[in-house]
């Protein structure tokens, strides 16, 4: 990505100042992230990987639509917002977006302590709260199969079938691991199907929050609406314990000290907060039966990925998918010591 590119797709927006410039964000695993500034303010230029998100256009409708749902409603905090270009569409060359750069903010790749849990958590919950009453029929399908987990599985049994020798070798005690956990998937699939649907993050990882810049604890926006979709609610209450609970970062492969018992509780409770009478009895009993699985098949999600080459995932070196994968192993090796 050049100089030049990134001029001349922003200037499909806005006609450009002598104080254009930009950075790269390179926290997110899919799409390229761009902080641009001009004319005194800033944007976010991004282009969507259209490889995993094949229905770009849906997406933004799904944007558009819980933008102006939580406006409607009243929604008490920042909210991300699409910018047209001049032609009037929301995506350029099928792929580039404009959208808003929340200021004032900044981002964690791992947890601080349960204080920020617990809020972060409360935030999620209220997201929730505010988009019961968003008809969930109106959310257009923008990824294909992403919580089908019968699926992921069978993709898993496919790269180990196609995967090159040498990668098998190295990674045969994460595959083995895998394999002797399959009960994690099996205990969800007899209850999932049976799970309310509602509208869902699906991604409600930590650096997808935007903290107060000088306040660590406290939330100014959830952001990454690209999988904002229907499913089980538990997904987002498992992707947030396996984000918040880790000690380390996502790609330390190291033993040990990895799961926060302290943060689980406090997110259990944060997620609950605004939640504790929207939720069936059902959802309520399988709090930790969607949070071992979330983390299971976010095991099996980078396990897949290292044994297909790295198809799927940014990597910044060689090991890191096979990193990902210890690391998802480890925590969750803790934190069945912890829950069940
Ligand atoms: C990906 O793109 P990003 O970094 O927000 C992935 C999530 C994973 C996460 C793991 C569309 O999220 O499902 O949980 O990485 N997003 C997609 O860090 O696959
Ligand atoms: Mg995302």
């Amino acid at each position: 990505m050049d100089n030049l590119e990134v001029q001349k797709i922003f200037e499909a927006y806005a006609d450009i100042n002598a104080d254009f410039n930009y950075e790269l964000l390179t926290s997110g695993h899919i799409n390229q992230t761009i902080k641009v500034h001009n004319q005194g303010k800033h944007f976010i230029l991004q282009q969507i990987n259209t490889s995993v998100f094949t229905h770009p256009d849906s997406i933004m409708q799904n944007i558009l639509l819980v933008n102006k749902h939580l406006k409607k409603v009243h929604y008490p905090h920042a909210i991300l917002e699409a910018f047209p270009f001049k032609n009037g569409e929301y995506l350029w060359e099928g792929q580039w977006r404009i959208l808003n750069f929340i200021t004032e903010s900044q981002t964690f790749e791992k947890a601080l302590s349960k204080e920020q849990a617990f809020a972060a958590a409360q935030f999620l919950s209220e997201f929730h709260f505010y988009l019961q009453n968003l008809d969930a029929t109106k959310i257009k399908p923008g990824l294909d199969e992403f919580l089908n987990f019968g699926k992921r599985y069978e993709q898993f049994q496919k790269a180990l079938n196609q995967s090159s020798e040498e990668r098998l070798q190295i990674a045969s005690d994460e595959i083995k691991w895998v394999n002797e956990h399959l009960f994690l998937l099996e205990n969800w699939l007899l209850v999932a199907d049976k799970m309310p649907i509602r509208i869902i993050h699906a991604d409600p990882k930590i650096s997808n929050f935007l903290f107060h810049n000088h306040k660590s604890d406290q939330i100014n926006a959830l952001i990454d609406w690209d999988t904002i979709m229907t499913g089980p609610v538990l997904y987002d209450f498992g992707d947030m314990i396996r984000s918040y609970t880790n000690l380390k970062e996502e790609d330390d492969p190291k033993v040990g000290k990895v799961f926060s018992y302290e943060n689980y509780l406090a997110i259990q409770k944060g997620f609950l907060s605004h939640l504790q009478d929207v939720l069936k009895p059902l959802e309520l009993k399988h709090m930790n039966t969607a949070a071992l699985v979330v983390v299971y098949v976010q095991t099996i999600r980078f396990l897949t990925d290292y044994l297909n080459d790295d198809l799927y995932y940014h990597i910044s070196y060689a090991e890191q998918n096979l990193n990902r994968t210890k690391n998802q192993i480890h925590l969750l090796n803790e934190m069945m010591n912890k829950i069940s």
